[in-house]
């Protein structure tokens, strides 16, 4: 399988982070990205591609153009209005408030874009975000012209960050950007699997209202984990989207057993919905180590899920979302991506 990575990640570093009233280092570190990168190369997945550059149409296509354009401004103004530290915003519209009004300060706008605090800049995070992008975009074609699948080495991941904003270490929805874009390619139908620990909030918007992308989601109950906010079993779609988005959220301490009777009926799902193609947001903190979650998956059981999702036959695109306990991070992102190449 190849795999597409940019060194430009490691520019979005250093960045803090909100933890229980705490200011720490981030948890989504360059080091994710290296782990993850040596362990292709010492397992020998196959060659590793530098990503094409793409403009920023196809992010345009799932994001409203108005939030893309405001990205790769948020470094310049946060540095010309003179604060210190990383870039990241205090104050949402939340209910009682104007929602429909963009502010003209940058800290107000950043939190008009976004969930959280957890989607934040330092001067390198612009060029990284729009290298994971391009890395998604570029695997994408990797399976376009033929091969049954292709990683990318996305970072930062993309699954929180919806339409107009972002939040949890995510800023544009990589795995929504080529979904579309394979529709866009003449794929009736895309299904987006996304395993990941978190709820997939952005990709979920994205797609609430449309049959043409089903979206599965298998994470932490939102009762008790971020983003708290989406992920409940009952948000099935809307419109004509309705039945074509389901959601797995399940019990802090679910192990093996419990979690792939969820991966299982996804997959089912998806067989029977006739997807061209496959998206899967591969997030690995799912792992009994995982320092900010709370599932209790071994390394032994990641080539379980590969071997799972290559059964359903189809081509399939893994994009890299979360996963934090770094030292194992790599044994079983590409756990994943052997156990699909074995099966
Ligand atoms: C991003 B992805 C840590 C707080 C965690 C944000 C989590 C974002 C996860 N103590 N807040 O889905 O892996
Ligand atoms: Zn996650």
């Amino acid at each position: 399988m190849k795999t597409v990575f940019s060194p430009l990640h490691a520019g979005h570093s250093g960045q803090m982070e909100l933890v229980a009233g705490a200011i720490v280092p981030g948890f989504e570190k360059p080091s994710r990205a290296e782990y993850i990168k040596a362990r292709v190369e010492s397992e020998k997945l196959g060659p590793i591609l530098a990503p094409t550059e793409h403009s920023l149409d196809a992010a345009k296509r799932v994001h409203r153009a108005d939030y893309i354009d405001f990205l790769p401004t948020v470094w310049p103004l946060w540095q010309e209005a003179g604060f210190p530290g990383s870039a990241m915003p205090f104050t949402w519209p939340t209910r009682g408030m104007r929602g429909d009004v963009r502010p003209s300060r940058i800290d107000a706008l950043l939190g008009y874009y976004s969930i959280d605090a957890g989607a934040t800049f330092v001067e390198g995070t612009w060029k990284a975000i729009k290298s994971s992008y391009d890395v998604g975009l570029t695997a994408a074609e990797v399976v376009k012209a033929g091969e049954r699948s292709a990683f990318a080495l996305c970072r930062p991941p993309g699954h929180h960050a919806g339409s107009a904003f972002m939040g949890g270490y995510c800023f544009i929805n990589n795995a929504a950007v080529v979904a579309q874009w394979y529709r866009d390619q003449g794929a009736a139908r895309v299904a987006i699997l996304d395993v990941d620990y978190h709820h997939g909030n952005g990709t979920q918007e994205i797609f609430y209202e449309r049959d043409d992308v089903l979206v599965l989601n298998l994470h932490g109950d939102p009762m008790t984990e971020y983003p708290f906010f989406l992920g409940h079993a009952d948000e099935r779609g809307a419109g004509k989207g309705e039945g074509f988005n389901h959601n797995y959220p399940m019990a802090p301490g679910t192990p093996w057993d419990k979690w792939n009777e969820a991966l299982e009926d996804a997959c089912k799902k998806v067989a029977a919905y006739g997807a061209d193609v496959v998206v899967v947001s591969l997030g690995v903190d799912t792992f009994e180590k995982d320092p900010i979650s709370q599932f209790k998956l071994k390394s032994e059981d990641y080539p379980k899920i590969g071997a799972r999702i290559a059964k359903l036959g189809l081509p399939t695109l893994f994009v890299m979302e979360g996963g934090y306990a770094v030292e194992e991070i790599g044994i079983n992102a590409v756990g994943v991506l052997t156990g699909f190449e074995g099966a």
